[in-house]
């Protein structure tokens, strides 16, 4: 067996073959905790290479070629450094039902939901199920493919509030993605050598070589195996079987929101599903949010929206994921982690989100989405391409507007960087993190819950935050829409337990000065017309009127003249929301109604699912805003 590790290891970069991986005991040059990792993943993985990634700009087009040759990706000679890569139809999204978390016991991972039922908060694993999963997967998995070293960051690589991991893979594609949506490589590896802490990140297509089958569209993967585990006490992640977004790119859901769920909780903050905005007002005021949707709810356009409201401006620090902290003047402070962004593409157009297109104009990966025969992108939502222009969709066939079936996958994605974004904020890899002002939950309720309002506290706002519902697509056999519970739009992304997460919530109220707190907030706008079923709100720039009474709370007292009090919340007062100029009129009597008995309804069903699938893990203080809810909507 021939590798490149020895010297790899020796100057961080690859060498040339003919070094013997047992030679891999002296390695001189990774930091030691690092050194003892790969090494660890080398006897397990048996890959033939070795190679450890410094990041620069000739490495990632060194790998690129390489994908390009072996066909994984194309170049879109449209664009300036763009690529198409098609996967594997059977490996098109995070695999929930295959994601973990082990840790000893089951309720460190999950309440235990009443009656036997399955907990919709999270997969457990017990260490000894894990440890035969493991080893019916990862001994001798790379075999013939070249493990890549990625020393990564999430957050700006030196801030107080950035973490380090090292992911080991043996996906070039996954070392192009990692380098857009993670600082990668050589600084990071410097900061390893000063002993910091690191996650460590194991990943494989599974597909070792030579191949027993052949591969679909040139993409290894294997999705009867697929395995995604995370283990939060020695902060260890290992993935397996799928080459695809939050499955692969271990920095994105499995670091930055399961794994580091749990450090927060460790450590005292927040790892949190949230787009993170700054808006500032004519006047030159500006304030930053942090928000947390379900999906389907329009994140990436809020976080780079463009106000319909004459001299406001939005700008974006990050679109998905926060990390927040109170400072030691008790303010909240918050870093996007990520260095890149990994959005849906179909719906993604100049009129939904024209900075988005901006942003992905150059030096972007995409993924299953429909290609033009003049070497660009396509997907549904964008206009139809020019006469003489044809389509080829994302199974790589022949494709043409009206036909059944769809162009683009409805996961295809978007792997862009952040520095390329328009209107990315001055402050987005600011070293403290910016301070927030709001946080505000979401989701999308065709009835019943207003488009606006503020919680009490920061107590009731947990609450919100833990009564968080959305209408989501059934599974194919149910069709149709349903409601799902996604309290803080965490439900696939917990590290640990949901009620030990609702008491760190409750908990961090003491860590920021009263004064400072963030208001928090619910918007719905999605609320329909009962009759016609047409949405009451325009969405989109428009939101900006209700962000515009948000940031007028802020710093408010709780009563004011732009807010009343009702069962449910502080909600605008009639013409606090300024409508002016919205084409069409709103009702505005319609999005702020709180009909009682659907409030009822609400809190009874509620009530069902904490006593169902958080039980005895509820603490108080929710159960009481629940109970308060419950007097309220009945009185
Ligand atoms: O399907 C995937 O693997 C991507 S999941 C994802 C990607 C970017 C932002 N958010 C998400 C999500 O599932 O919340
Ligand atoms: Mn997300």
């Amino acid at each position: 067996m021939s590798c490149m590790l020895l010297g790899v290891l020796r100057r961080h970069g690859s060498v040339g073959a003919g070094v013997g991986l047992r030679s891999l005991a002296s390695v001189p040059s990774l930091p030691p905790s690092v050194a003892d990792f790969v090494k660890g993943a080398v006897d397990e993985c048996k890959p033939s290479n070795v190679h450890v990634v410094t990041g620069t700009a000739e490495e990632t087009a060194t790998i690129l070629a390489g994908l390009e040759r072996e066909g994984m990706v194309k170049r879109l000679p449209k664009y300036e450094n763009c690529w198409l890569a098609r996967t594997d139809p059977k490996d098109v999204a995070r695999v929930e039902s295959k994601t973990v978390i082990v840790t000893k016991n089951h309720r460190d991972t999950v309440p235990i939901p009443a009656g036997g039922a399955k907990s919709q908060l999270g997969s457990w694993m017990s260490e000894s199920d894990w440890q035969r999963a493991r080893e019916e997967r990862f001994p001798g998995c790379m075999t013939g493919r070249t493990m890549y070293v990625i020393p990564f960051s999430m957050g700006p690589v030196g801030s107080t509030l950035s973490k380090y991991g090292v992911q080991v893979t043996d996906s070039p594609y996954v070392v192009a993605s990692m380098g857009v949506m993670t600082r990668m490589g050589t600084p990071v590896l410097n900061k390893l050598a000063e002993g910091v802490e690191f996650v460590r990140c194991q990943h494989s297509l599974g597909r070792p070589l030579p191949l027993t089958a052949p591969l679909v569209n040139s993409w290894p993967c294997n999705p009867d195996k697929v395995l995604i585990s995370h283990l939060p006490d020695t902060r260890q992640i290992l993935s397996f079987g799928s080459g695809y977004g939050g499955n692969s790119l271990l920095g994105k859901k499995c670091f930055a929101l399961r794994i580091a769920s749990r450090i927060a909780k460790d450590e005292g903050w927040l790892a949190e599903h949230m787009l993170i905005l700054g808006i500032t007002n004519p006047a030159g005021v500006k304030r930053y949010v942090a928000a947390a949707f379900p999906s389907a709810c329009g994140k990436t356009n809020l976080a780079m929206m463009k106000p319909s409201l004459p001299g406001w401006k939005v700008e974006c620090v990050g679109d998905d994921i926060a990390w927040m902290k109170f400072d030691s003047h008790g303010k909240l402070r918050a870093i996007n982690p990520e260095n890149g962004f990994f959005g849906v593409a179909p719906g993604t157009s100049d009129k939904t989100n024209p900075y988005a297109m901006a942003t992905i104009a150059k030096n972007t990966v995409f993924t299953n989405v429909g290609e033009t025969s003049d070497g660009g992108v396509w997907w549904e939502g964008l206009d139809a391409p020019p006469a003489g222009v044809t389509l080829t969709d994302w199974h790589g066939k022949a494709w043409k507007p009206g036909t059944s079936t769809l162009c683009a996958h409805p996961n295809s994605r978007f792997c862009a960087p952040a520095g390329q974004c328009p209107i990315i904020d001055p402050l987005w890899e600011s070293e403290e993190g910016v301070p927030i002002d709001a946080i505000i939950f979401g989701g999308r309720r065709p009835e019943g819950v207003p488009l606006v309002y503020e919680s009490f506290n920061w107590q009731h706002g947990v609450f919100v935050g833990a009564a968080m519902r959305s209408e989501a697509t059934a599974a194919a056999e149910h069709k149709g829409k349903v409601l799902m519970n996604d309290p803080f739009a965490m439900r696939p992304f917990f590290g640990y337990n949901f009620g030990d997460y609702l008491a760190h919530w409750l908990s961090m109220q003491r860590r920021g000065a009263a004064t400072q707190l963030p208001r928090i907030f619910h918007v719905n706008w999605f609320r329909k017309d009962p009759s016609s079923g047409a949405f009451l709100w325009p969405g989109f720039g428009e939101n900006a009127r209700v962000l515009e009474w948000i940031f007028r709370r802020c710093g408010r007292q709780a009563e004011d003249e732009a807010a009343r009090r009702s069962a449910i919340g502080w909600l605008p007062v009639d013409g606090a929301i300024d409508t002016k100029g919205l084409s069409g009129g709103v009702d505005m009597g319609a999005l702020l109604d709180v009909p009682k008995t659907f409030w009822q309804q609400e809190a009874r069903e509620l009530r069902a699912y904490f006593s169902q699938q958080v039980g005895a893990d509820l603490p108080a203080q929710v159960e009481a805003e629940l109970r308060a809810l419950e007097d309220r909507v009945h009185n």
